[in-house]
């Protein structure tokens, strides 16, 4: 069975669902496609003990429509993971987003009909789609990274995956549990689980710097104060760097006293959380700078663990603050003080294999009952490259990106025409509040689609100039930080065989909108629009 519709969206996650209301208010008909049996996106998959945002609830938050955000109440200031799930569920029934959304529905191919200027896309369940725009909202850290040990089928426990987390309830009440990773899934989950299992041992490859999330209970006249002027915290967030609301210090941390500094950033590790990197202009940039802040952070650390062997594995070195994703955690480096948690620093014995009872090291085994993998994802391009998307003149989207992610903007690609990503790579996406830039990035979309409503477009497609130009235009922005420096999953360094690249826009979101703004100001320079009236191509 095939459907004729105007726009299908892939991914039922914020963005998804955003995309959905955006085109459905505009009169498109739209459909959304889901692979999971829910809505949420990585916020139904990872629930994990302990998974909370890192972004302040007020924040990641929908702006679109201000009667939701008067209604909604956060109960924290960091909102968990089951908050975050009811509210992304209240605001699809709210808006009656349900019925255009099919669950269970895995996109397996997308191809392009060039001559009808529309998509088709396959199913694994035998459905089809006919599209006139297709717009990809698969996320960016959902492609889950299968990681396996040798000898993993013949352990006796259990073994289970924070990015797929499963539905029934675990009780580590008396058990034995190993976590494997400390990027924020691994840190966010060990201060809980310590609290409940019988032993806890963390496997540790690389420390990584963390920052306290200072959460706390949102009041009533924190509640009321912010919704008496939304509007204004939305545009402070829309006009700071990563949409987080913070504006840094616009001197260099190093032209400030040691005192004034200090002050500084015990000021932000107090209060801000993941805004800490923004406490002066150039922590990102400057090496000297840096320095002050990593320094911080290394001296914080030791001031919470009180082991001096556990302490030093504890501290991140090799690497300048912030140039891997750094974590916000809540009392992540003191659990290690509790007499039922063990640090194994496996940068130097490495886990060798799985055994019945637990892992083996090179240099010990560890028996346990649960194994827990934290770690990551095949970030940015991982769930993009799964299903074969096929462009004009049957280029394949993975064969496009083989050396690393190829767009203009971000958003769209030559050789598929019609097609948008929404918070990919070439964007701010990961360095940025997501759901802040991915609202960006749809309204600015659905402003494209009304512009070729209006002058009977029926294909728009990046061109292969305005692309190079913007791949160079990213990568000079990155040269200009210190994230070149050190491999992380901004540079494609998770994965092996991956390319090499850094993925997201470092220009920030306030540079990358008004970027945006002025293309739609120029009638959409760099995109070639198609005036090919084709009957059903909205
Ligand atoms: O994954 P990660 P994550 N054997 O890639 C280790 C977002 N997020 O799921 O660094 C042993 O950061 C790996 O070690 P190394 C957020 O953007 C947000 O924790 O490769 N270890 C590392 O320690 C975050 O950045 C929230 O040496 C292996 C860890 O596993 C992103 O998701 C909460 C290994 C992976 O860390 C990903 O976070 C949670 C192996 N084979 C996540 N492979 C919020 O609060 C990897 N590791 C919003």
């Amino acid at each position: 069975m095939t459907t004729m519709i105007d726009v299908l969206v892939i991914g039922a996650g914020f963005a998804g669902l955003r995309a959905l209301h955006g085109c459905r208010e505009m009169g498109l008909s739209t459909s959304v496609v889901e692979a999971g049996d829910g809505i949420g996106g990585v916020w139904y998959y990872n629930q994990y003990p302990g998974a909370r945002c890192d972004v302040e609830s007020f924040d990641y938050s929908y702006r679109f429509s201000p009667e939701l955000e008067q209604e909604w109440r956060w109960s924290e200031r960091y909102a968990t993971q089951p908050e975050i799930l009811k509210y992304i569920n209240h605001v699809a029934d709210r808006f009656d987003l349900r019925r255009d959304v099919y669950l269970n529905t895995r996109v397996v191919r997308a191809e392009y009909d060039d001559g009808a200027m529309r998509w088709i896309v396959d199913c694994e369940d035998g459905r089809q789609w006919n599209a006139g725009r297709l717009i990809l909202a698969m996320g960016q850290l959902s492609a889950p990274k299968q990681t396996t040990y040798p000898g993993q089928e013949t352990f006796a426990g259990r073994i289970i995956y924070s990015a797929q987390w499963p539905k029934d309830k675990i009780d580590f009440t008396g058990k034995r549990v190993a976590i494997i990773g400390t990027g924020s899934s691994g840190v966010q989950m060990t201060p809980v689980i310590a609290r409940q299992a019988a032993q806890l041992t963390v496997f540790q490859r690389t420390a990584n710097y963390s920052i306290p999330a200072a959460n706390a209970p949102v009041s009533d006249a924190e509640d009321r104060m912010v919704k008496t002027d939304y509007r204004a915290r939305r545009e402070a967030a829309r006009n700071s760097p990563s949409g987080l609301g913070f504006v840094p210090d616009p001197r260099s941390a190093i032209d400030v006293s040691a005192e004034e500094r200090e002050a500084a950033y015990s000021a932000a590790w107090n209060r801000l959380g993941f805004g800490f990197a923004l406490t002066f202009r150039d922590i990102l940039l400057n090496q000297q700078s840096n320095d002050t802040a990593s320094d911080f952070i290394r001296r914080r650390i030791a001031e919470q663990v009180e082991d001096p062997v556990i302490r030093d594995l504890l501290t991140p070195r090799d690497f300048p603050f912030g140039t891997r994703r750094p974590s916000v955690d809540s009392g992540y480096f003191a659990t290690f003080n509790r007499p039922n948690v063990k640090l194994v620093d496996i940068s130097t014995a490495p886990i060798t294999a799985f055994t019945p009872d637990g892992i083996q090291t090179r240099d010990a085994e560890y028996p346990f009952d649960i194994i827990i993998y934290a770690t990551g994802f095949d970030a940015f391009t991982g769930s993009l490259l799964k299903p074969d998307i096929i462009g004009r003149d049957g280029v394949q989207l993975r064969d496009k990106w083989s050396a690393g992610p190829i767009s203009f903007l971000g958003l769209a690609v030559q050789s598929f025409p019609n097609m948008f990503i929404i918070v990919g790579p070439g964007s701010p996406s990961l360095l940025s509040n997501v759901l802040l830039s991915s609202e960006e990035q749809i309204d600015w979309l659905t402003a494209l689609f009304e512009h070729c409503r209006q002058n009977a477009i029926g294909e728009v497609e990046a061109s292969a100039e305005a692309e190079q130009d913007w791949v160079e235009h990213v990568n000079a922005r990155a040269q200009e930080t210190l994230y070149v420096k050190t491999p992380s999953y901004y540079m494609g360094a998770e994965m092996p065989g991956k390319p090499q690249v850094f993925m997201p826009y470092s220009g920030g979101v306030r540079g990358y909108r008004r970027i945006l703004e002025k293309t739609a100001a120029s009638g959409y320079e760099g995109f070639t629009l198609n005036k090919r009236a084709v009957q059903g191509v909205p």
